[in-house]
């Protein structure tokens, strides 16, 4: 099986391709990365002479008409992926996350290629606290930042090409994940790489958002799920139970690392930021029987900190410039 994986320079696709190299002997895989600011072919270390690596833009439409006829499968997880950076300039969430979207489609549809469309829960908006429920497959989209509501414009894009031109596409919408070789803009690799600097974790607000935490391996297996198994026109949700709220988070961060639980700032929040998200993965577990390994977010945490003071020489040279933007906007707030 010939897998085109688009991002896969990236957080999660290099953990997919890491995995798939891992587990898949049958799969060959292509990668299409335009290794912006957030991709590394660092993180493809170990794996990069055996797949097909391509530098380019998911926008680009004649070169992804020739990489997706050449696939089997297409699995797209390249986008603009930082709610932050969003804030400061949508313009290339548009750009990547709409139209290079709409390439791959047109290319799917031509070729008659299988698509599954890497997605967040964030489409969905956010939850009170003390909601009860939690994002279904039927939930009403409802984004709340120019970088969600792009995702959330790129789902309706292929919902669209499945109904109008029967194209052969999945989507799954997953919750925060974590794990080795993610971007330390992201909330946790910053506190981690934070207090291996002799810096203060950095809280946004009162630290009391939720966020529904899970491995990067168990979101990338249950990819593998429903390539294997899903129904085609068919979403679902991929989470592991694991909500914690911001402040836990960090807490846990100090406690694990050996510092004092409160050594951390409250700094200025983030615009419009959700309060909750909360994964009911109901579908995926019943109908393709899928389940999550890391059953504990404290030992998948404690692994992830290993990684990162391990794996210094991997996000030493993107530190110092992701701290020089946020001092721009951020500042420490006595609560
Ligand atoms: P990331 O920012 O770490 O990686 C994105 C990758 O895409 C990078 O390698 C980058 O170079 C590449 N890329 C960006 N623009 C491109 C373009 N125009 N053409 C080709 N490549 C381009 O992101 P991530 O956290 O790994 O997220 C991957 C996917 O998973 C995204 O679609 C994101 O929306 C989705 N997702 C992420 C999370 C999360 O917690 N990180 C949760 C649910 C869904
Ligand atoms: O320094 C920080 N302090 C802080 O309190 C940062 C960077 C974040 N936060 C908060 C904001 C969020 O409530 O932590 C939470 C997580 O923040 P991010 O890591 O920026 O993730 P989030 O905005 O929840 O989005 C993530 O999950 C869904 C990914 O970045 C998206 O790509 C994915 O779609």
């Amino acid at each position: 099986m010939k897998v085109l994986v688009t991002g896969g320079a990236g957080f999660i696709g290099s953990n997919f391709v890491h995995l798939t190299l891992a587990t898949r002997p049958d799969v060959e895989v292509t990668v299409l990365d335009k290794l912006t600011y957030a991709g590394h072919l660092a993180s493809l270390e170990g794996v990069l002479e055996q797949v097909a690596f391509v530098e380019g833009d998911v926008a680009d439409a004649d070169l992804v008409d020739r990489l997706v006829a050449d696939a089997d499968v297409v699995v797209h997880f390249a986008a603009e992926s930082h709610n932050d950076n969003s804030l400061d300039d949508p313009s290339p969430f548009v750009r990547t996350n709409l139209l290079g979207t709409f390439a791959l489609l047109e290319a799917v549809r031509r070729h008659d290629v299988r698509y599954h469309h890497i997605s967040t829960d964030e489409v969905y908006g956010d939850l009170e606290l003390d909601d009860p429920k939690k994002f279904t497959e039927d939930t009403p989209y409802n984004p709340s930042s120019p970088y969600s509501a792009s995702k959330a414009g790129s789902d309706l894009l292929v919902r669209a090409w499945v109904r109008s031109f029967g194209v052969r596409a999945t989507i799954s919408n997953c919750s925060n994940n974590y794990g080795p070789r993610q971007h330390v803009e992201k909330f946790i690799p910053r506190q981690i790489t934070n207090v291996i600097d002799g810096v203060r974790p950095k809280l946004y607000g009162a630290g009391l958002n939720v966020r529904d935490w899970i491995h990067v391996d168990d979101h990338n297996a249950a990819v593998w799920t429903i390539i294997d198994k899903g129904v085609t026109g068919e979403t679902y949700l991929i989470g592991a139970d694991g909500e914690v709220n911001n402040k836990d988070v960090v807490e846990l961060i100090l406690e694990l690392m050996g510092q004092e639980r409160d050594a951390y700032d409250h700094v200025t929040d983030r615009a419009g930021h959700d309060l909750r998200y909360a994964i009911e993965a109901g579908r995926l577990r019943t109908e393709l029987g899928w389940t999550p390994r890391y059953g504990s977010f404290r030992d998948g945490l404690a692994a992830t900190v290993d990684w990162y003071r391990e794996n210094e020489a991997w996000w030493r040279p993107m530190k110092e410039a992701t701290e020089a933007k946020y001092a721009r906007t951020q500042q420490v707030v006595t609560r």
